[in-house]
């Protein structure tokens, strides 16, 4: 059914006239759109409204608890830092009754945003120099929030990046074979059972307190930082659905995963798909510069296997739900979970062959 959305910007307290509404076409989960009002002097200026996807959050009250007291916490820091917290955090839109988000009589979730006016989100690396303020400014975030009291935050969904569970369910989404789809993908399938082994490493070190748990993004996709149009930094950092306890490598590896592939996510032609070690270098440069005070020792050595783990795992979450029948992130054409799979596959080779170099890329830049 389609949303009454003249309706729903209603229960929200925006500002002036409302103009209209248009669909913004990205991200796998939730449903974005972007509203234009007219302020009294005639000025048009815009918000951002989203429904919460509730069949994979399933406590969005929880959920936006988490997002007000960071977004809360992000504001205060930023103010006391001398910035401008209207354009370094996502700041939430009240609703006419002071609440964070408005529950339509059918049952879904919304929520809204100011919007980030100057500043765009990039789907693919254009510029290294934005590679380089993005990864920073997912460090700098995690420094933002390395005094936020973790026992606060609701885990949003739970076991988010505990690979070996996530490798648990992939294992079930083979045997179930609801689609009848495994025949089709054994070579896939192999691919992720030679690697079980991985899918424990992180997970083991941080069980056993050799690894800090922090509070973390863990979504630290390219196309969540908003990058200024003028300055070329990383101003903000939006999707914060995740943010809960994790660990460090979670963002940073995700983050090479997402950006360090000079093609898209789901390219079908995997000739152009890679692990661009310069872009790499890059990631790991930020990241460092923002970071480097507070990571511990073993945090940095495993900066490198942790973009391997991340890919890993995105992609054995992407086969899963193809095998699963699509139900988990939204797909815009035959076999786009698969296609998606395949270029994260593409990638873990492509590190494992140039694991070294990344090695060595992230010792350089360890210490100052
Ligand atoms: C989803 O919503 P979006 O597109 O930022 C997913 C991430 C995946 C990513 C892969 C809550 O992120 O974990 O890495 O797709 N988010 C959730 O593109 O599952
Ligand atoms: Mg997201």
């Amino acid at each position: 059914m389609k949303p009454d959305l003249a309706e729903i910007v209603k229960h929200f307290r925006f500002e002036g006239d409302f103009l209209e509404v248009n669909l913004c076409k990205l991200g796998h989960i939730n449903d974005t759109y972007i509203v234009r009002f007219r302020k009294a002097d005639g000025a048009a200026h815009r918000y951002i409204l989203q429904r919460i996807n509730h069949n994979v959050f399933k406590s969005p009250e929880e959920l936006m608890h988490n997002i007000a007291e960071v977004t809360t916490h992000l504001r205060r820091k930023i103010i006391a830092a001398g910035g401008n917290p209207e354009r370094e955090t996502l700041s939430l839109i009240p609703t006419v009754g002071e609440g964070t988000f408005y529950r339509t009589p059918d049952g879904n979730y919304w929520r809204a945003y100011a919007f980030i006016e100057g500043a765009q989100t990039y789907e693919v690396v254009e510029n290294l120099d934005h590679v380089y303020n993005a990864s920073k400014a997912f460090g700098k975030f995690q420094r933002l929030l390395s005094d936020f009291p973790a026992g606060q935050l609701y885990e949003t969904i739970p076991n988010f990046h505990h690979t070996r569970k996530r490798f648990g369910a992939f294992v079930e989404a083979v045997e179930r074979d609801v689609k009848n789809r495994a025949q089709s993908v054994k070579a896939e399938i192999e691919f992720v059972e030679k690697r079980a082994e991985d899918t424990s490493v992180l997970v083991d070190l941080l069980e056993r307190g050799e690894l800090p748990e922090r509070v973390t993004h863990n979504d630290t996709k390219f196309n969540n930082v908003m990058i200024d149009d003028e300055t070329g930094e990383g101003v903000c950092i939006v999707d914060l659905d995740t943010v809960m306890p994790g660990s460090s490598l979670y963002d940073f590896g995700d983050s090479v995963r997402s950006g360090a592939n000079p093609a898209a996510e789901d390219e079908q032609d995997l000739s152009k798909v890679c692990i661009d070690l310069e872009i790499f270098d890059r990631f790991a440069r930020g990241y460092l510069d923002a970071a480097r005070d507070f990571l511990t020792p073993t945090e940095v050595d495993y900066m490198p296997f942790s973009a391997k783990l991340m890919t890993l795992e995105c992609g054995m979450r992407f086969l899963a739900d193809h095998l699963n029948g699509d139900v988990y992130f939204r797909i815009h054409r035959e076999n786009h979970n698969l296609d998606r799979c395949r270029t994260q596959f593409k990638m873990v080779e492509d590190m494992e062959a140039k694991f070294d170099q990344m090695v060595r890329i992230v010792g350089k830049y360890r210490y100052v």
